[in-house]
């Protein structure tokens, strides 16, 4: 549970720290992202009695007990539609959501499109080793063809999803790319991210030293290129033609950037929760249908 400490101002991003110590394996690009969290809370200097981290399950969605905030760590795959409840009930939270490629496109694959259409106001940020860690390697959807796992000796033959394409397609109005090996330029992502009203999807190479070494910072490194500086954020077939071409780079930085009104403007016209409805007469339903 959050609670009020004093800090300097700003706060240092060692303040957004909580009593628990990541547990990630050394060398797990998850800590990067952490830290990078901690410097864009801390620029923001978002309250922790005002935050709200959400997430599913795996090594990613642990995320939440390291961080000084409200926590909610779900059922796996289910970190977005908790994220958007709590978003609903009081648009005055700050809502963080985090978790991996797999609980975030495998099992929890249904919800993205919804959270992005309606354009919800928080930050979904996916942390992406392209396999599940945390039941110790199994392919994953972002996966490349021909990966070798134990659970897929002769190589996946699956044809591997584009996230960031995704999102873009879905409606998303902020879709950023970093790198946890890049730090600095993370934090810069989940400032704008955060700062962004309305859905803001963040995807995060972020390497398994240990299930997925074939992936691992050797390889985001040499297949990672800054965005062409001539990109332009409101060109949404340009940012997605970015996603496959040239094939095999992953462009870094802010990929698409616009202004739609968020759910809640539209749904609480005077940025307050309309009064409950009046409680359901469910005995005459009942009596009705009988
Ligand atoms: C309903 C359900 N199905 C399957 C699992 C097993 N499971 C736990 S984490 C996980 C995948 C995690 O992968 P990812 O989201 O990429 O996280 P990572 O560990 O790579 O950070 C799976 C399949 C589960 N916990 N619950
Ligand atoms: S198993 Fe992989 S994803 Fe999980 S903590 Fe270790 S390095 Fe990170
Ligand atoms: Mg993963």
């Amino acid at each position: 549970m959050a609670t009020t400490t004093e800090h300097t101002h700003p706060p240092k991003p060692s303040f957004y720290k909580s009593d628990r110590k990541p547990v990630w394996c050394a060398g797990c690009g998850d800590y990067g992202v952490l830290n990078s969290i901690f410097s864009a809370l801390a620029r923001i200097e978002v309250d922790p009695n005002n935050l709200v981290v959400t997430s599913g399950i795996g090594c990613s969605s642990r995320m939440p007990g390291f961080i000084k905030a409200y926590g909610f760590h779900g059922a796996h795959g289910r970190a977005l539609p908790v994220a958007v409840g709590v978003k609903v009930a009081n648009p005055e939270l700050e809502v963080l959501v985090v978790g991996g490629d797999g609980d975030g496109f495998s099992i929890g694959g249904g919800h993205v499109a919804h959270v992005c259409r309606r354009n919800v106001d928080m930050t979904y940020i996916v942390m992406d080793n392209q396999i599940y860690g945390l039941t110790k390697g199994q392919t994953s959807p972002t996966s490349e063809p021909g990966t070798v796992t134990k659970a897929s000796p002769y190589g996946t033959v699956e044809a591997a999803i584009q996230p960031v394409a995704l999102m873009l397609s879905y409606g998303a109005t902020y879709v950023a790319r970093g790198y946890s090996s890049q730090p600095k330029e993370l934090a810069e992502l989940i400032e704008r991210g955060i700062r962004h009203k309305g859905f803001s999807f963040i995807h995060v190479l972020s390497p398994c030293v240990t299930f997925n070494k074939a992936v691992g910072y050797d390889y985001f490194g040499s297949h990672s290129a800054p965005i062409p500086k001539n990109h332009k954020l409101d060109d949404l077939y340009g940012a997605i033609r970015m996603t496959g071409d040239p094939p095999d780079t992953f462009y870094l930085g802010v990929f698409y950037e616009v202004q739609r009104p968020t759910y809640g403007e539209q749904v609480y016209k005077d940025g307050r929760r309309p009064d409950p409805a009046p409680p359901i007469d469910t005995e005459r339903i009942i009596q009705r249908y009988s």
